[in-house]
């Protein structure tokens, strides 16, 4: 299995929606959640960069689909949050409309990581990208952000429960404890991307048997 630098991780583009992304070729991971369940603040973590992805105590915040490369055709993309009460519910039904087409038409998306505050986890929303990830067979990694917030028996009886949860959708989904303020499930995040971006790395000329 490869592992890749996470910190050399750049910015390359914000789109409005899935038809402005770039040609879907190579592999992309997801990172989608409610609105501020800290997305953009794992992304820094994981890259180990303050400012890579906007973060911001105003959930919303991230309002276009924000791409970032690893390495040629290895991509992490910030999705906007969901379930945010302010947007009106026309912005909201389309958003989620896009969100859906994304799962279900990329094809570089080989994986999605969802992310819950894990004080108020497995929310309606987060359930329909748990189980649309299943429908269409991409491996989940649900993250239970900000566990600084609890004691650590609070936080290891939401990680049972949540696993819990999880396996009755059936799936290939990982539940972990994430704290980007303390550090915590980092190492699980990146074993994991690791494991996607390698398994379904697309075959390149230099791989190829020699041939006349
Ligand atoms: N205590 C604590 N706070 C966190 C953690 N992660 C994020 N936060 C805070 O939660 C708020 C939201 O974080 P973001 O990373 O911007 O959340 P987001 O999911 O990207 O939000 P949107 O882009 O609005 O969907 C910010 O004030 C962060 O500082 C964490 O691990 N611990
Ligand atoms: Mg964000």
């Amino acid at each position: 299995m490869t592992s890749y630098n996470y910190h050399m991780t750049h910015f390359v583009m914000s789109a409005p929606d899935i038809r402005h992304l770039p040609t879907d070729t190579g592999i992309e991971v997801a990172f989608a959640g409610r609105s501020n369940a800290g997305k953009s603040s794992a992304l820094n973590t994981l890259t180990n960069q303050k400012s890579l992805a906007r973060t911001s105590k105003t959930p919303g915040r991230t309002q276009l689909i924000n791409l970032f490369e690893v390495e040629p055709e290895i991509r992490l993309v910030d999705l906007p949050g969901y379930g945010y009460a302010e947007v009106p519910e026309e912005m909201k039904r389309k958003w989620q409309r896009a969100l859906g087409e994304y799962l279900q038409k990329r094809h570089s998306l080989k994986g999605l990581v969802v992310l819950m505050d894990i004080r108020h986890p497995m929310k309606d929303l987060d359930q329909q990208m748990v189980q649309w990830a299943v429908g269409v067979d991409i491996p989940v990694l649900v993250l239970l952000t900000k566990s600084d917030k609890l004691a650590s028996g609070a936080c290891k009886a939401q990680l049972n429960q949540v696993r819990e949860a999880a396996a009755a959708f059936e799936g290939d989904i990982q539940v972990e404890a994430f704290s980007s303020l303390k550090k915590t499930g980092v190492d699980k995040l990146r074993l994991k991307l690791d494991s996607w971006f390698s398994e379904t790395l697309p075959v390149t000329d230099e791989e190829l048997p020699y041939t006349e």
